[in-house]
C-alpha cells in the first residue's frame, strides 16, 4: 500500500527538481492527418474513418536515438512519449488489444526502442497515458459538443461495462510499468467531471505502479482536470494526488505553494506552435528567444517546462522544432548553470528580467539592456564575493559610480558603456555571495 512519505518524496524528486527543462512528444495515427491529435473528436471521424490511418502508419522514419539526441543537444534532461493518447492507439506491445503499432506496416514495439534509445542517450525516461479512450467499447460518449468527451459517432453506448473499461486501463498500465525497464516519469491525462480520483481506481492503480516502479514521479490528472491545476494545496494528500502538478499552456502567475506554504513541484507543458500533435498547416511557432526567456520565468517560480515537439508521420521532428531546440541548446550550453537545480531567488524581480538561484549564487538574467549600472536588487552589498558573466566568465565589476549615493541599499553591477547586450536573448549575470 502506498503511503505518502515526504522524505521519500524529496528523495524522488531530486533529479526532477534539477532537471528543470524536457521534451513532450506527440505522435501517434493523429500525426497523419496532421490537425492535431483531437482531431478524431474535432471532426467527429468514426473508427472506420479513423482506421485509414492505422493502415497507413509505418514509422519509417522513426529514430528515437535521433530524437533523444536532440533533445539532450536543446539541454533537456528527460522525455515523456505518448504512449497511448485519447485516440486508443498504443505504440507499445499491449497484449490487451490489436490497436497498437505491433499491428500497423511499423510492426514493432516503438515504445521499447524509444525508451532504449533515451536511457542510451543518458536522459530521464517518461511516458504518457491518458485515461481515455475513445476507441474502447466500456468508454463512455457523450452527446454535449462542448464536452472533452463530445459527439463522438459511437455515443451513447449506454450499455458499456465501464469497470470493463477500467481493468483494460489497468493491465495497460501494468504493462507499461512491467515491460520497459525502470520508468523516471508517468505522465496520466486527465479527469473531468466526476471522472476523476476513485472513478479511475486510482488508489488500486497507484498501488500498483508504486510497487512495480518504486521511484517513479507522477503527475496531478488522476485527480484533476486537462488544465493540469486543482486542488494543488493538500498537505495530507490523496494516494493518487500526484508528485507534480501539471498546468497545460500556462506559466503560473506565481509560482506555487501549498497549504503549509511549502513550495509544489510543477511542469508547464507547452507547445512549440499551437498543436500537440503534427500541424502541417501551423506554422506560428514561438520563437526561440522567447521559449527561453519562458523556460528562465518557470525556474525563477520553482518549475520545470515540458516543451513539445510533435513528429510528423513518418517520424520526423518539423524542421522549425529542430532550428528552435538547436538554438535553445547554444544558449543552454553557456547558462546551464542558471537553470539546472535553481530555484526562486527570493529577490524582488528586476524590471529588465529574472533572477534563479542555486544555493549562494544569484542568476540575474537580464532580457533587456538597462540604461546606466545594472541594478541587483534584494542583494546584501557587504556579501557579494565576485560577478562574472556566466557565458564566458568575464568579470564584471560593482559599479562604483555616482548612483550609490542615490541608492545606498542598492548593488549596482557595471557593463561598461556598451548599450546592446552581448547577448540579446538573455544575458546572465553570476553573482557569488559570500555567507
Ligand atoms: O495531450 C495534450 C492534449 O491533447 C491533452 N493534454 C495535452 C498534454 C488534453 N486533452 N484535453 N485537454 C487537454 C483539455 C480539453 C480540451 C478541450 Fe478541446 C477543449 C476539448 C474540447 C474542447 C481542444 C479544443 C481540444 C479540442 C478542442
Amino acid at each position: 500500500m502506498y503511503q505518502f512519505n515526504r522524505e521519500e518524496y524529496e528523495k524522488r524528486m531530486e533529479w526532477y527538481r534539477d532537471a528543470r527543462f524536457g521534451m513532450f512528444i506527440h505522435w501517434g495515427l493523429y500525426s497523419i492527418p496532421a490537425r492535431g491529435e483531437w482531431i478524431r473528436s474535432t471532426e467527429e471521424m468514426t473508427i472506420e474513418e479513423y482506421q485509414k490511418y492505422f493502415e497507413e502508419f509505418d514509422a519509417r522514419d522513426f529514430k528515437p536515438r535521433e530524437w533523444a539526441r536532440m533533445a539532450k543537444q536543446a539541454g533537456m534532461k528527460y522525455m515523456v512519449l505518448t504512449a497511448k493518447h485519447h485516440d486508443g492507439f498504443c505504440l507499445f506491445d499491449s497484449k490487451y488489444t490489436e490497436y497498437k503499432a505491433t499491428n500497423t506496416k511499423a510492426g514493432r514495439d516503438l515504445v521499447k526502442e524509444y525508451v532504449e534509445a533515451v536511457r542510451a542517450e543518458g536522459l530521464k525516461v517518461g511516458l504518457y497515458f491518458t485515461l481515455l479512450d475513445w476507441y474502447h467499447d466500456d468508454y463512455p460518449h457523450y452527446q454535449d459538443r462542448n464536452h472533452p468527451m463530445r459527439n463522438h459517432p459511437e455515443c451513447g453506448n449506454e450499455n458499456r461495462d465501464f469497470d470493463r473499461y477500467i481493468e483494460y486501463m489497468h493491465r495497460q498500465v501494468e504493462e507499461i510499468c512491467t515491460n520497459y525497464g525502470q520508468l523516471d516519469l508517468l505522465w496520466f491525462d486527465f479527469s473531468y467531471d466526476d471522472m476523476r480520483g476513485e472513478k479511475w481506481g486510482a488508489t488500486r492503480l497507484i498501488n500498483m505502479v508504486r510497487s512495480l516502479q518504486p521511484q517513479v514521479i507522477i503527475d496531478n490528472r488522476l485527480e484533476v482536470s486537462g488544465e493540469g491545476m486543482g486542488s494543488l494545496a493538500e498537505c495530507s494528500p490523496t494516494p493518487y494526488h500526484g508528485d507534480f502538478v501539471s498546468p497545460e499552456q500556462i506559466i503560473p502567475p506565481n509560482g506555487l505553494l501549498d497549504k503549509e506554504g511549502r513550495p509544489l513541484a510543477w511542469e508547464a507543458c507547452v507547445t512549440m506552435n499551437n498543436h500537440w500533435g503534427y500541424c502541417g498547416t501551423d506554422h506560428f511557432y514561438k520563437p526561440a528567444p522567447m521559449l527561453i526567456k519562458k523556460l528562465v520565468e518557470c525556474v525563477s517560480k520553482g518549475g520545470n517546462m515540458l516543451l513539445n515537439v510533435g513528429p510528423d508521420a513518418y517520424g520526423n521532428f518539423p524542421p522549425r522544432s529542430v532550428e528552435i531546440l538547436e538554438e535553445i541548446g547554444r544558449w543552454m550550453k553557456k547558462n546551464g548553470d542558471s537553470i539546472y537545480g535553481c530555484g526562486p531567488a527570493g529577490v524582488p524581480k528586476p524590471d529588465y528580467g529574472r533572477v534563479t538561484r542555486k544555493g549562494n549564487t544569484y542568476y540575474f538574467h537580464m532580457f533587456e539592456n538597462t540604461i546606466g549600472p545594472v541594478p541587483l536588487l534584494g542583494l546584501d552589498k557587504s556579501r557579494v564575493k565576485k560577478i562574472r558573466a556566466l557565458a564566458d566568465g568575464y568579470e564584471i565589476p560593482v559599479s562604483d559610480s555616482w548612483v550609490h549615493s542615490d541608492y545606498p541599499d542598492i548593488v549596482f553591477a557595471s557593463l561598461g558603456p556598451d548599450p546592446v547586450l552581448p547577448d540579446p536573448t538573455d544575458y546572465v549575470l553570476a553573482v557569488e555571495m559570500n555567507e
